[in-house]
């Protein structure tokens, strides 16, 4: 038998967050590797394990992959979280490159220089409330279904509770105005892997804080902003 896949990054959410959350919903169990120095990921890079001398990396079924699109695909595939045909994968990659598009906006915050802080939080809460969460309440309300794509979880529907998670801590009324999507949160955070992942003590990760934010600066070695 497999065994568990193993997720190579740092002790924060960045890329691999959405592979924790994947994993975590199709109820798989998962090790983590974290990468704590610069050192750290100097031996993966060494030791050709990063195709590209990038993370997330994970190892599973006896590859070594890289690429988080790549590995999310692989994942939603092996756990029939991908669509039951071409028309339903098609419209889960619209929806989920749409939330990573807004993820990756909500995940560099931390990262931007303070004095910009304030203006890029306008900016996301802006984009939130007018372009993203008007598309997948619509899509429910059109939908008529519990899930946005089919009539069975995807991981559309995963990584829209991510997000939505993340879009509060910004603005925690942000669903305000969109009845179904808050009855979406709490249906789709009811599903027992779901629910079991959201509980303080599981491999979800916190919102980067300022000693974190020094971690990561230190191991890929940029400067903020
Ligand atoms: N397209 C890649 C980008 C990966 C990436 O930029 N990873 C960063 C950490 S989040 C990294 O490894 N940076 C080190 C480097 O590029 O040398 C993916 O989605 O996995």
């Amino acid at each position: 038998m497999a065994g568990k896949p193993k997720l190579h990054y740092f002790n924060g959410r960045g890329r691999m967050e959405s592979i924790r959350w994947l994993l975590a919903s199709a109820g798989v169990e998962f090790e983590e590797k974290f990468i704590e120095t610069p050192e750290d990921l100097d031996k993966l890079k060494n030791d050709g394990n990063l195709m590209f001398q990038q993370v997330p990396m994970v190892e599973i079924d006896g590859m070594k992959m890289v690429q988080t699109r790549a590995i999310l695909n692989y994942v939603a595939t092996k756990y029939n979280l991908y669509g039951k045909d071409i028309k339903e994968r098609a419209l889960i990659d619209m929806y989920t490159e749409g939330m990573a598009d807004l993820n990756e906006m909500i995940l560099v915050l931390p990262l931007c220089p303070p004095d910009q802080k304030e203006a890029k939080i306008a900016q996301i809460k802006e984009k939130v409330t007018d372009r993203y969460l008007p598309v997948f309440e619509k899509a429910l309300r059109d939908h008529g279904q519990d899930f946005l794509v089919g009539n069975q979880l995807s991981w559309a529907d995963i990584q829209l509770l991510e997000v939505i998670l993340m879009a509060e801590e910004c603005k925690p009324s942000v669903l305000t105005g969109f009845p179904l999507l808050q009855e979406f949160k709490a249906r789709i955070s009811c599903i027992p892997t779901i629910h079991k992942f959201l509980q303080l003590g599981s491999q979800r990760k916190p919102p980067l804080d300022e000693g974190s934010i020094e971690t990561v600066k230190n191991i890929f070695k940029f400067e903020r902003g």
